[in-house]
């Protein structure tokens, strides 16, 4: 699938925002074995991974044997070039295509990672493409949850589908989903509470959740978002596999991305798992729920630390 290619102004904005994240090649100087050794050293700090580590200075060290790198631009280039690469596959956006309606997306992940936060950025993105949303808050666990969920519905004048604490979230799901096909919503949002991957019954109830949408549209949910922390670094891959056992993930989002030095785990995931990387979280703003791309993430990660700043 083709991305378009990112404006100047979204690239410096990524840059900017990924500081932390980036990784450091000094300007200058010969591309030699301690200069590899210490650009690994950075890549598993930065939660890349030993395999993709491994990978990446294999390929790094193939072109200084062929003396196609010998300095630091060329260092540069090529490590986004295969990072870019690596993350490629998984650079897929989410379409809604134009299949039957409420297109019904399933925001889950353990807590705190920003799956409400995130839900309230899509309904504002979708909304501003001329979408009708609808929000279901199936997050039944803390009243805080549904007014949270409220606050984000008012703000862009979304209704909301909620129910008193404690009651069934698979219920919510179902009188979510009647009411948006009642009023013709093209996209019906659904917050989950957070829980632990390990959490056995709490994956049972998500997997009821699937189940009851199911019954009403075949093919819902049509998307099912795994929001992830970024920071939380390799643990986030487990919570990949565990999640995906149990409620099969169509898609993920890297959260928080901007407050972290950790994101390479974004290649991690990338690598291990090519389930596609959805959307990218950089702040707590709206726009700054920022659509995937594989070469401006790439770039941004390296880039960022040395002052090529845009
Ligand atoms: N800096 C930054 N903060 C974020 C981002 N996404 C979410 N947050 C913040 O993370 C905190 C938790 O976000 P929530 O959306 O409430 O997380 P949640 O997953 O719904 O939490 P639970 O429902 O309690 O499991 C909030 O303070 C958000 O503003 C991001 O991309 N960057
Ligand atoms: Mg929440």
């Amino acid at each position: 699938m083709n991305n378009p290619a990112p404006a100047p102004a979204f690239a410096a904005r990524l840059r900017e925002r990924l500081r932390r994240a980036a990784l450091r090649i000094t300007p200058g100087g010969r591309v030699d074995e301690p200069r590899l050794q210490e650009l690994e050293t950075q890549l598993l700090l930065a939660d890349v991974g030993v395999d993709a580590t491994r990978e990446l200075l294999n390929r790094l060290r193939d072109r200084v044997a062929s003396g196609r790198l010998k300095d630091s631009g060329e260092l540069r280039a090529a490590l986004v070039e295969d990072m870019t690469a690596i993350l490629a596959p998984v650079a897929c956006p989410l379409r809604l295509g134009d299949g039957p309606r409420p297109f019904v997306i399933l925001l889950v992940g353990v807590n705190g990672v920003g799956k409400t936060t995130t839900l309230g950025k899509l309904a504002q993105r979708f909304q501003s493409q001329g979408l009708k949303v609808l929000l279901g808050a199936a997050d039944t666990f803390r009243a805080a949850a549904v007014e949270q969920l409220k606050v984000w519905g008012e703000r862009q004048r979304i209704p909301v589908i909620a129910a008193a604490t404690g009651a069934d979230p698979a219920a919510v799901c179902h009188n979510a989903w009647l009411a948006a096909k009642a009023r013709g919503s093209d996209v019906l949002l659904v917050d989950t509470a957070g829980r632990l991957h390990t959490q056995g019954t709490l994956m049972e109830e998500l997997q009821k959740m699937r189940r009851v949408l199911h019954k009403q549209d075949a093919g819902a949910p049509h998307e099912c978002l795994l929001v992830l922390d970024a920071g939380t670094g390799q643990n986030a891959l487990r919570q990949i596999e565990q999640f995906h056992t149990a409620v099969h993930v169509s898609g993920l989002v890297l959260t928080k991305l901007d407050g972290t030095a950790r994101g390479g785990i974004v290649i991690a995931a990338a690598r291990r798992f090519g389930i596609p990387i959805r959307f990218i979280g950089v702040g707590e703003q709206a726009e700054d729920l920022q659509e995937f791309a594989a070469d401006a993430f790439a770039a941004a990660l390296i880039d960022a630390a040395d002052g090529v700043s845009g």
